[in-house]
């Protein structure tokens, strides 16, 4: 049996199909603005979008710090959900580099920031405090099981950050595994987003890169943000050439990992033992507690990866599952019944 690998989309490698557009990438030095096919990538991620341009960075943590700080100076604010991954996993970044403050408000278990919370967490206008200056949104909510926010949320969250005058950035690192469980089209789902963030190099299989979408005036000044943090690559087309192949060739596929991942909670929400987190729209992601008195999550996720499905329990009783196109419908009924054999 080969391995079975379930600790992220991350690990997607890239396909055939890839490789060779990489080979074969128009090149040009991208810090001066003349590599087509990074141009290529950024006009067909604008475009797809809805929005007025895009910009290839090397990372979802690239694209998020720069579009913080190209909205935030230092002294500004940002309010955050406490489980939102700009929160808890990249360094607080926007701090460290930008002397942008965090305001965290709680993630509600859905994914989206109570409306009331973020309106209480805008500060008046007092010298006493910093400037409430942005709203930071994830979706799909890795944190609260890969949920999908829906359309009605992200119009709400729009218009209050409208009503008070705030910047709305979205985390959109898996936006289209979003659109696709939603079955509604990008443009609309990121519609009253001023800036987004997603990754090519997750569910839509690409080895490197991500793209910030926005006006061309935000993208611009993102421009700079992306240089002064080492992100000016030069002939950038190699890779953005496979981003291109993974938005023409990966993103319809994107519903099968969906429909393998509720095939995997149903199969485990049988087991002994297991809880499986419950969450409006279930994308690739498979989130599941673990209450036994004869093994804790670590213990499972070790046991499951000697047998090769590999897992990563994230915290004491949590583990996470997410499907992506290294492994297929088959892989799936082969780690359900090692699943069943370890938990017997
Ligand atoms: N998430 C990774 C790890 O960091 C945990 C994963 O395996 O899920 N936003 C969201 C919602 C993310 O899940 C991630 C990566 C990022 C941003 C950062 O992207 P990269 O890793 O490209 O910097």
């Amino acid at each position: 049996m080969h391995d079975i690998e379930l600790r992220s989309d991350t690990f997607t490698k890239p396909t055939e199909e890839m490789r060779r557009a990489m080979a074969e990438a128009e090149v040009g030095d991208d810090v001066f603005g003349e590599d087509p096919t990074v141009q290529k990538l950024e006009t067909m991620a604008a475009e797809r979008l809805g929005k007025e341009a895009g910009l290839f960075v090397t990372s979802g943590t690239q694209g998020n710090l720069a579009s913080l700080l190209s909205h935030c100076g230092r002294g500004d604010e940002v309010i955050l959900g406490d489980q939102a991954h700009i929160f808890m996993y990249e360094q607080g970044g926007s701090a460290a580099l930008g002397g942008v403050h965090p305001r965290s408000v709680p993630t509600q278990p859905d994914g989206t920031l109570d409306l009331d919370d973020v309106k209480a967490a805008i500060r008046g206008d007092n010298q006493h405090f910093p400037i409430s200056r942005l709203i930071g949104i994830e979706n799909t909510h890795n944190r609260c099981g890969g949920t999908a926010l829906g359309m009605e949320y992200m119009k709400s969250l729009g218009a209050l950050a409208k009503e008070y005058e705030l910047a709305v950035h979205l985390d959109g690192a898996r936006i289209f595994n979003a659109a696709i469980g939603l079955g509604v089209d990008i443009k609309d789902l990121v519609a009253d987003v001023d800036s987004v963030t997603f990754c090519l190099s997750k569910g839509l299989g690409a080895p490197v890169g991500s793209v910030i979408c926005g006006s061309k005036e935000f993208i611009a000044r993102a421009f700079r943000a992306r240089k002064v943090l080492g992100g000016g690559m030069r002939q950038a087309g190699i890779i953005a050439a496979a981003g291109v192949v993974s938005l023409e060739k990966m993103v319809d596929r994107l519903a099968d990992d969906h429909a393998n991942a509720a095939t995997l909670a149903a199969g485990l929400a049988e087991l002994p033992g297991i809880e499986v987190d419950d969450v409006a729209c279930r994308t690739n992601m498979v989130y599941f507690h673990v209450s036994r008195n004869d093994m804790s999550a670590a213990d499972l996720a070790e046991r499951m990866t000697a047998r090769g499905v590999r897992m990563l329990s994230l915290d004491p009783a949590r583990i996470r599952l997410v499907v992506s196109c290294e492994v297929n419908s088959e892989d799936i009924k082969t780690a359900l019944g090692v699943f069943s054999e370890v938990l017997k």
